[in-house]
């Protein structure tokens, strides 16, 4: 997906030119995959240009860093200022955020505990991640042939740059077989996520979802879901779910910042059908509350002006 470039990206305490934003050859997180990164969404709400979760989005950058060793040049209330100044100056009504801590140029070998932390922040228009159409019709998911990582190999629990190679063989196999998307069982065979979303399915009108544990990442859109759950009505429940409880569940949906609710109607060719109605009433819900429509979750959303 080509970018719709805008104005200017963050630098090291600097608004650069989006063509010069640029790293030296030898930048060490290039060649070792040692960045941190998120993934956040602005939106066009009743209140102006508003950014969904945008501290709990940095809480979580902010964690995920410390899980490896890395202190932002900026603080917490430093990058949400920032990105909110972002995204005024750069215009845009609605956008996509991504917010990357990483190890700077200067060393080269495999200790990264002497290299200089960076950090940018870019924004641009990113419309639906898996397509317009996924929004409506559903997608068809393959589970993956590769296993999703292990805490004590590379931690789920952080939002790192080399993590997601994991993520890319899933997403590339799923791609090259004729699906949309992949989702990773762990090494015990309980699902955890799609290469880039929360999984939920719907079994006797109750949600169920993997917990943390498993190895999913604690997904801001999931935690925004099972709220929005509770709130309707809908029970909710982490428990563990093996592969089949996918193709023989009532409904099934991926939640992400990037893809937002998204349903399933396929996993590994047995249909699921149509998108149902807990997963309409939490999409529904979902588009209310991010753009400013639904009071109950106003204070997700943190204007930027
Ligand atoms: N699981 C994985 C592996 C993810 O990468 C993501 C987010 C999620 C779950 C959902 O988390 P959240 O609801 O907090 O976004 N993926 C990124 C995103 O911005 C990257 C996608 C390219 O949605």
């Amino acid at each position: 997906m080509p970018f719709e470039a805008t104005h200017k990206i963050w630098m090291d305490g600097e608004y650069v030119d989006w063509d010069q934003a640029t790293v030296h050859v030898l930048t060490p997180s290039l060649h070792y995959g040692w960045g941190v990164f998120e993934g956040i969404r602005a939106y066009d709400t009743t209140l102006g240009t508003a950014v969904f979760r945008l501290t709990d989005h940095m809480r979580r950058l902010f964690r995920s860093a410390k899980i490896y060793h890395m202190e932002p040049p900026v603080s917490l209330e430093g990058a949400i200022k920032i990105t909110k100044d972002l995204v005024a100056m750069n215009g845009v009504r609605a956008c996509y955020i991504r917010p990357l801590v990483y190890l700077g140029y200067g060393e080269i070998g495999l200790n990264p505990l002497n290299s200089p932390v960076s950090m940018a922040i870019a924004c641009w228009p990113w419309g639906a991640y898996l397509g317009e159409e996924a929004f409506e019709r559903g997608v068809r998911v393959k589970i993956s042939s590769w296993r999703r990582l292990d805490p004590n190999i590379i931690p789920p629990a952080a939002k790192a740059t080399g993590q997601y190679l994991n993520s890319s063989l899933a997403k590339a196999e799923a791609l090259k077989g004729g699906y949309d998307e992949g989702i990773l069982l762990n090494p015990n065979g309980y699902v955890t996520d799609g290469s880039g979303e929360n999984v939920f399915v719907v079994r006797e009108g109750t949600l169920l979802t993997p917990p943390l544990a498993a190895g999913c990442l604690a997904g801001i859109t999931r935690a925004s879901i099972m709220r929005i759950a509770e709130d309707e009505g809908i029970p909710v429940r982490e428990t563990d779910l093996v592969r089949t409880e996918l193709y023989l569940s009532d409904e099934a949906f991926f939640t992400g910042t990037a893809a937002e609710v998204v349903p399933i109607r396929e996993v590994d060719d047995r249909v699921l059908g149509d998108p149902g109605p807990i997963t309409r009433r939490v999409q529904e819900v979902f588009q209310a509350a991010i753009h400013g429509k639904d009071e109950r979750y106003r204070d997700w959303l943190e204007p930027v002006g």
